[in-house]
């Protein structure tokens, strides 16, 4: 694995020193063309987001959910992969954050002290910080695509649920070319918790279409997180009735007023390891990678003309007024 390739940050003015102080008198200055200014290694913040796509396009990816649905480990799960390999048909491409990825993924390893893979939690901050991974379809290397994820702490969003005027705080989700909204599928086991993780999901799609950060434009994923934690148990057929019953009133609530709206199973880190790191992340990155046009807005598809004069508009012209 290398680093990004830097071709694409503005270069800082030359200064003399690496902390910007004024070279000693008789030091020989290195060309201008030398000094390349490299990326910190961890998460962009909006600001950085928006430099970077100044130089390089990029898919920005939102994931949404309430505090411990899985998130963040749904990211570190598909660093975890490319440090094995090539990952659902890519190979890693580069990174501007791969300090972030590492101290994301520290608390899984054997390092890190603990008997079971963790995650640290992502703490709240104004602004949602953003992963860069870069990947290249392994079938055609230069066919690169940029992936900007966004993360966020899950109480952000809880407390946006109930009061849809922060949404257009969340500019993570205005920007995104895919919305990723998470079950949690360990509230799911959970009887005492299941309706109330529904609910949650189905409260925070109302508030971002309330609140201005969904339309008729968005791509919206619904992923239901932690799958090893539903599957094999004694109420299977239940869980996947109840998981049909929530996917049908979502589409019939919401599917209208968006533009797609699809739904996906993850395990992303499974620590009985029945099912692989990244189980079912493969499908939602080949997704992401896949360059695509934003549906239309319906509005902007002109309605079936109804009568003789609105007819006209549509009528080619007669050759002899061209
Ligand atoms: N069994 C199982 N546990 C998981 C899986 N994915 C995440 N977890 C666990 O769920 C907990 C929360 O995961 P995070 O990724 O930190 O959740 P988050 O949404 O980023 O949470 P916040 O940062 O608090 O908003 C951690 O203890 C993870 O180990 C999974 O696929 N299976
Ligand atoms: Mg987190």
């Amino acid at each position: 694995m290398t680093s990004e390739a830097n071709d694409d940050v503005p270069l800082a003015e030359p200064t003399g020193q690496p902390d910007g102080s004024p070279a000693p008198a008789g030091a020989i200055a290195p060309p201008a063309d030398d000094r390349v200014e490299l990326p910190s290694g961890e998460a962009l913040s909006p600001v950085e987001l928006d430099e970077f796509l100044r130089f390089r396009s990029a898919t920005i990816v939102s994931l949404i959910g309430e505090r411990s649905s899985g998130k963040t480990t749904l990211i570190a799960s598909i660093y975890g992969r490319f440090l094995k390999g090539p990952f659902a048909g890519r190979l890693f491409a580069g990174s501007r954050s791969l300090l972030a990825f590492e101290r994301i993924i520290h608390d899984s390893r054997v390092d890190s002290g603990r008997a079971v893979a963790d995650t640290h939690r992502t703490s709240r901050s104004e602004t949602a910080s953003f992963l860069h991974l870069a990947t290249a379809a392994a079938s055609a290397p230069s066919q690169r695509v940029d992936l900007m994820i966004s993360d966020r702490a899950g109480e952000d969003y809880a407390d946006a649920r109930g009061i849809s005027s922060l949404v257009s705080g969340f500019l993570e989700i205005q920007k995104a070319d895919r919305v990723v909204v998470l079950l949690d599928g360990a509230r799911i086991r959970n009887r005492v918790e299941r309706a109330e993780a529904v609910q949650a999901v189905r409260q925070m799609i109302r508030a971002l279409l309330d609140g201005g950060a969904l339309s008729e434009r968005s791509v919206v994923q619904v992923v239901t997180t932690k799958m090893d934690l539903l599957a094999g148990g004694d109420d299977d057929a239940e869980t996947s009735q109840l998981l049909t019953s929530f996917r049908d009133d979502l589409t019939s609530a919401f599917g209208a007023r968006l533009g797609e709206l699809t739904y996906w199973e993850v395990a992303a880190r499974d620590p009985l390891g029945k099912f692989e790191l990244a189980h079912g992340v493969d499908a939602l990155l080949m997704e992401w990678n896949t360059p695509r046009e934003l549906p239309k807005l319906r509005s902007d598809v002109a309605p079936e003309p109804t009568d003789e004069f609105d007819r006209l508009a549509f009528r080619p012209r007669p050759a002899r007024w061209s």
